[in-house]
């Protein structure tokens, strides 16, 4: 009787779970999908979504150059806490406004916030890869962090500061930024319109290269 002969396949699946900037998985092994990786569906279909965002990325780096605006701790808080300094505007408010002014200004920006400083510094070396420039509110890293300065320093891109509230009218502490020593200039104390005006002037310093 003929052997029945057993086919096995392989897959290796590298994918980027979720959405922009994550850690690699890579999954390999013998059999169907569905025995292997009972997460097989769900690795497929973040492949699928990362395949999405990495169209999406091409998209809007050929037609608009793309900006990150990346914001630290606490900063999901915003609209409930201390709104006598940092004002009523919730963070989806602030993305709202950051992505009518990058509309009208031609840009793509990929808004996000962490409270984990490890997260803030592996997305900043990730935009030396997709993104033309960064907008960054470190928040309370500002204060504290050499780690996210030297990220900032390696990637080469404009960086632009921005605090919603003024940090040289408040606490002592909270004059220094690290940060600051990687930005090309810094926006302070105009609460959430800092945003805004950071993308303007963002859009004249990427002019100012492609002019170069
Ligand atoms: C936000 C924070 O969370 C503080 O730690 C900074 C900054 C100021 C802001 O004004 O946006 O000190």
């Amino acid at each position: 009787m003929a052997k029945k002969r057993q086919i096995q396949r392989v897959f290796v699946l590298t994918s980027h779970s979720g959405c922009w900037p994550h850690t690699p998985r890579q999954m390999a092994g013998t059999g169907s999908p569905e025995q292997v990786f009972p997460e097989f569906s769900a690795a497929y279909q973040s492949l699928l979504l990362d395949a999405a965002w990495h169209r999406a990325t091409a998209r809007c780096t050929m037609e608009r150059p793309l900006i990150a605006v990346l914001n630290g701790p606490n900063l999901n808080m915003l609209g409930q806490r201390q709104p006598e300094i940092y004002g009523s505007a919730t963070l989806d408010d602030v993305e709202q406004i950051c992505i009518q002014a990058a509309d009208k200004l031609d840009l793509a920006i990929d808004f996000r916030q962490t409270n984990i400083e490890g997260e803030l510094i592996s997305w900043v070396q990730d935009c030396r890869k997709r993104a033309r420039g960064i907008i960054i509110n470190p928040a309370g890293y500002s204060h504290t962090s050499v780690a996210l300065l030297d990220a900032l320093l390696a990637t080469d891109l404009p960086v632009i500061e921005v605090h919603i509230s003024n940090i040289h009218r408040r606490e002592p502490f909270r004059h220094m930024s690290y940060v600051s020593r990687a930005a090309v200039g810094v926006i302070c104390g105009l609460g959430v319109t800092g945003y805004s005006l950071a993308l303007q002037a963002m859009t004249d310093l990427i002019l100012h290269e492609d002019d170069q």
